[in-house]
């Protein structure tokens, strides 16, 4: 139970005023501190600690907030940290914070998440989505209103052992029409050949297992396979199927060049 709070939300707060409401909220025991839909550009917190604020609600900040930086030893306890939708472009906490259980990061600008998750035993929820996070594996851990927590905390370790065993994967295989595309899809599929090979229309999508690729280095395997239809009239569409977090077989003969 929370049993004391302090509202200062949509009162077009910004940097200058932070120090004078921090020093309000320690002077009163403060627990909860609403400082959401203000306009903060910065956020760099000073003076001395609020070990009674348990929660702190920053979303909905009005401007671009270039970099929010949060001194761990200021906020020693505390356990709910909401930055929903407050235009962050770099989100940092310096020091360990024990007791957070709680980051609500979810609508902001964050290209990189980097947080030494050690340093937050106690977390149990992390809202990341809708970031226009870089790097593509994290990128596929984030569903709206999903924390993210287990797969980021399982990646991170797995980063840290050196490596990434990633079971699940998209193949892609396109070239020109009559190349033999389709028939390498059935030879991985371990499928016979056939000089009659029909041609194929728009993308058909088949699945490739352990078994068919034994010699794959995981435990399991589960690739996607998305055979293109070669004719041009498919070209433009191609396009929107196409992406980055994929393996490709380019497919091509002299003859059909
Ligand atoms: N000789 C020969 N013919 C092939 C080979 N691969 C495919 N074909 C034939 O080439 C034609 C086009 O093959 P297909 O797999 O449908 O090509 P796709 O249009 O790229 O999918 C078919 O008649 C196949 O039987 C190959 O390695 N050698
Ligand atoms: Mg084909």
């Amino acid at each position: 139970m929370l049993t004391s709070w302090l509202y200062y939300n949509g009162k077009n707060l910004q940097n200058k005023d932070l120090a004078k409401v921090l020093e309000e909220a320690r002077a009163n025991k403060v627990e909860s501190l609403d400082l959401s839909k203000n306009s903060f550009s910065n956020i760099s917190f000073s003076g001395e600690p609020l070990p009674d604020l348990k929660v702190l609600d920053i979303s909905y900040n009005q401007a671009e907030m270039a970099n929010f930086v949060l001194p761990a030893a200021l906020f020693p306890n505390l356990a709910y940290l909401f930055l929903h939708e407050s235009k962050i472009k770099n989100f940092e906490i310096r020091g360990s914070l024990p007791r957070l259980h709680t980051i609500d990061l979810s609508k902001n600008q964050l290209v990189k998440f980097e947080l030494s998750l050690e340093n937050f035993l106690a977390l149990e929820t992390l809202y990341l989505y809708k970031n226009p996070i870089e790097d593509t594996v994290i990128r596929g851990f984030l569903k709206d209103g999903e924390s993210c927590l287990t797969d980021i905390r399982n990646y991170f370790l797995e980063l840290e052992k050196g490596e990434i065993i990633n079971e699940k994967a998209k193949l892609i295989i396109v070239g020109n029409g009559r190349v033999g595309k389709t028939s390498l899809f059935k030879k991985l599929q371990g499928l016979g050949f056939d000089k009659n090979e029909i041609y194929t229309h728009g993308i058909q999508i088949g699945k490739l297992e352990k078994t068919h690729l034994p010699e794959a280095k995981t435990e399991n395997l589960n690739l996607n396979v998305w055979d293109f239809g070669g004719q041009e009239i498919f070209y433009a569409t191609h396009q929107f199927f196409l992406s980055d977090d994929a393996v490709y077989i380019l497919a091509w003969t002299k003859e059909k060049m």
